[in-house]
């Protein structure tokens, strides 16, 4: 099986999410009560009108909390539970439980808080002005750009926006918490991290982490929201299972889960980049504003990932980065595809935009001329090894013929007056591994059944990624069986324990490298076995392919199923256990230098685009590009995850548009309010060829991540779409202020300035 293993469950309307599963004989259903303002003081909390609702069970707040009510990850700032003041709209308070889902929404509604109201922030400046902040502003530096700007030619500053990003996945967040025997919890949760839901409940309700089971299936989606911020829920209703000794089932609402969680961080950025005449970069400057919302989650971890990848693929001598989490009065901002990447690349790229300008020449020229090259050093001290970024570039152009794209580009716009045409090339290199090292592993577990079948436990998360048909391929390529004997467990804490959230893109590396362990343990024994089954010594000469035993690449009777049982018989265990770590990856976070990243991976987009000048709508025309997955291991499956992130950083960028009212009250909170890309604004051809000869020694099989590098693609459309709009406009300064919605482009078209907008002939 090549695609998805789950495709066809997915059609036919048989995959089980958390509100699919059979509830086990008296269940109740929580809902929870949250601040409705964005920052005050609690001065008082009824719930007398709620409690007496016949139907409701308990209302639990802070105050029944056993442990520590705290589910920070990083920094310990953030309550489960609002205790004496509340920092946004959405900060959950407390939980109704009640015997039905409608008598705990009722009664949450009768739930009566008097708060005293304080100064809201929203704005990640002016939060910076007055020195609210998560943590002190961390600086990356390589070279020297004070020194470096005398050698500049051109010099251009300014700033750029990009807003923040619903994830939107079909799935709310939710879980089912079960008591069982003598105390414990078992937790089936929509979780990307199993055993960061295990450690909140564990500390939540000061139990051990082996009373809590933390069960995962699949998830309807999380593209980073499921990180952290699936874990609330899933410790909500363990604490309230754990009081009532009753399964207890939790998921938001959509409206709640768009209002109670957190999205892409928006970032405020301000930008300095100094070249030579001829387009080479010799100093970047660059100080990023990343508005973190009310509590750390993983922001610094995301301001991180900013820095890192602040100069894109791109060599620059001189680098000086500052990025500042600051702290408002917004539900948490998190994990999105990306994890800050691309806001760092947004922000490079804005530079490179602007310079071409000032230099009357396309921006292509400066990106090309300034490409990373083999041997040299990423500005965070890394070594540039098995660079693909020229080969990406130079592919991109010559398959897609890039000139006659451009000569046409300029025709039609020498042609039209009220549609103009853009394009935009967008490199990428985005960096694999988590950047906290130590997260940087996990373990397999595989068993062979008596019967021949295989079952896999990793601590992968299949999210509708396809991390499951990866390890899946993998297994049997290791094991060379076929797939069809081997089932991908579900993700739990007692098969696989410490596990790393599924993230990073590191999904399929991390799991797969400990499940290509795992099987080569049992290949050894299995081989090893089949030397005395057939009373053959040289036990190196003997190899399985597709389910029969080779000896000097002769075909012997010894068949799959019959080598199980008889190695069974023997008394050689078919279970195997496999860890794997990340090698050769450190980072000194005193210097900010270090290797770490596994590796890279780089490609090229091409994307062109139509505005209509006249309505300030546009369409993606194509995006087209050239990817280095390395070596697929599922090639549909990769090509499903790029159009995707394609798709998905397109929005982001163009029409996704979060808005908060001044008093930091979330106004796209619906699908109404809140625009994701349909078949209408989605690119209306995607083309992407995997590039040729890529090496991983880092993969399973060669292979390379493949989550969230290609969103970034979608940077290119934004810089097309203006592009188009100097094409109407070729004297305007456009500001870079991300989502450029078709609203914000008509109102940027015809925007008052002191030079004329143009009028056909
Ligand atoms: N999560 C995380 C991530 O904890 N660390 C990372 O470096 C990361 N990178 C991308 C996406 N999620
Ligand atoms: Mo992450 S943005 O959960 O890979």
């Amino acid at each position: 099986m090549k695609s998805n293993i789950d495709i066809e469950k997915h059609v036919k309307g048989e995959s089980q999410f958390i509100d699919d599963i059979i509830v086990p004989e008296g269940t109740l259903y929580a809902k929870v009560f949250d601040s409705t303002i964005a920052h005050g003081n609690i001065l008082s909390i009824t719930i007398k009108d709620a409690i007496n609702i016949p139907g409701v069970i308990g209302i639990y707040t802070h105050k029944d909390i056993p442990g520590i009510n705290q589910v920070g990850g990083i920094i310990q700032d953030e309550t489960l539970f609002a205790v004496d003041d509340v920092q946004f709209m959405g900060e959950p308070i407390g939980i109704v439980v009640a015997d039905s889902i409608e008598t705990a929404k009722k009664a949450a509604g009768k739930i009566k808080i008097e708060y005293q109201k304080l100064p809201v922030i929203t704005d990640p400046r002016e939060a910076f002005e007055k020195n609210s902040l998560i943590m002190p502003p961390r600086t990356f530096s390589f070279g020297d750009t004070d020194s470096a700007w005398k050698d500049c030619k051109i010099i251009v500053e300014g700033k750029a926006e990009t807003g923040g990003q619903e994830h939107l996945y079909l799935e709310t967040q939710g879980a089912l918490a079960i008591p069982e025997e003598g105390g414990k919890i078992k937790i089936i949760s929509s979780t990307q991290s199993p055993t960061a839901v295990q450690r909140a409940a564990a500390r939540i309700l000061a139990m051990s982490m082996h009373n809590i089971e933390v069960d995962v299936l699949r998830l309807g989606g999380a593209f980073g929201g499921k990180e952290d911020q699936a874990t609330h829920w899933a410790v909500m209703a363990a604490l309230a299972a754990s009081k009532l000794n009753r399964p207890v089932k939790l998921v938001l609402p959509r409206m709640d889960d768009m209002r109670l969680t957190g999205k892409r961080h928006p970032y405020s950025s301000d930008f300095k980049i100094g070249l030579t005449s001829d387009g080479k970069i010799i100093a970047y400057e660059a100080t990023f504003y990343q508005n973190a919302g009310a509590v750390a989650d993983l922001s610094p971890a995301i301001l991180e990932r900013t820095l890192f990848h602040a100069t894109n693929s791109y060599f620059i001598p001189n680098v000086r980065t500052t990025a500042i989490s600051c702290k408002t009065n917004l539900a948490p901002n998190t994990a999105f595809r990306g994890f800050g990447g691309p806001q760092g690349k947004f922000v490079i790229e804005a530079a490179i935009h602007k310079a071409a300008q000032k230099m009357g020449i396309d921006a292509g020229k400066i990106q090309k001329k300034n490409l990373l090259k083999e041997g040299q050093s990423f500005y965070y001290g890394q070594k540039v090894e098995r660079c693909q970024a020229d080969r990406c570039w130079e592919q991109a152009l010559e398959n897609f013929n890039y000139k006659k794209t451009i000569n046409e580009i300029d025709k039609f716009n020498g042609n039209n007056h009220q549609f103009k045409k853009g394009s935009a090339l967008m490199p990428i290199c985005f960096g694999i591994s988590f950047t906290n090292s130590f997260l940087n592993q996990a373990s397999a577990l595989v068993h062979i059944y008596t019967d021949g079948s295989i079952g896999v436990s990793t601590a992968a998360v299949e999210m509708g990624q396809g991390v499951n048909v990866k390890i899946k391929n993998a297994v049997s390529k290791t094991l060379s069986v076929n797939a069809d004997k081997i089932r991908i467990e579900t993700t739990n804490t007692t098969r696989i324990a410490n596990t790393s959230a599924t993230a990073a893109s590191s999904g399929a590396d991390l799991n797969g490298n400990a499940a290509i362990l795992a099987s080569n343990i049992l290949l050894k024994r299995l081989l090893k076995s089949a030397g005395e089954i057939l009373g053959i010594k040289d036990t190196d000469e003997l190899k399985l392919e597709d389910g029969v035993v080779f000896h000097k690449g002769r075909k012997t009777e010894l068949e799959w199923n019959e080598l199980i049982i008889k190695t069974y018989q023997k008394r050689i265990s078919l279970s195997a256990q496999a860890y794997y770590a990340t090698p050769d990856i450190y980072f000194d976070k005193k210097i900010n230098k270090g290797r770490p990243f596994a590796y890279h991976v780089y490609g090229t987009a091409i994307i062109t685009v139509t505005l209509d000048c006249l309505r300030g709508t546009y369409t993606i025309d194509s995006v087209k590009a050239v990817h280095d997955f390395g070596k697929s291991l599922s090639p549909v499956v990769d090509r499903g995850q790029a159009e995707g992130a394609i798709a998905q950083g397109i929005g982001w960028l163009t029409v996704e548009e979060i808005a908060h009212s001044k008093e930091g009250m979330l106004l796209s909170n619906s699908l109404s309010t809140y625009k994701v890309p349909d078949i209408y604004s989605a690119p209306k051809e995607i083309e992407v060829i995997f590039l040729e000869d890529s090496e991983n020694p880092f993969g399973p099989f060669h292979s390379k991540a493949i989550g969230e590098p290609p969103l970034m693609y979608g940077i290119g459309a934004y810089f097309a779409i203006l592009n188009a709009m100097k094409a109407f406009r070729p004297e305007e300064e456009f500001k870079i202020s991300a989502p450029i919605t078709p609203e914000r482009v008509l109102m940027a078209l015809y925007s008052k300035s002191t030079k004329p907008v143009p009028s056909p002939n």
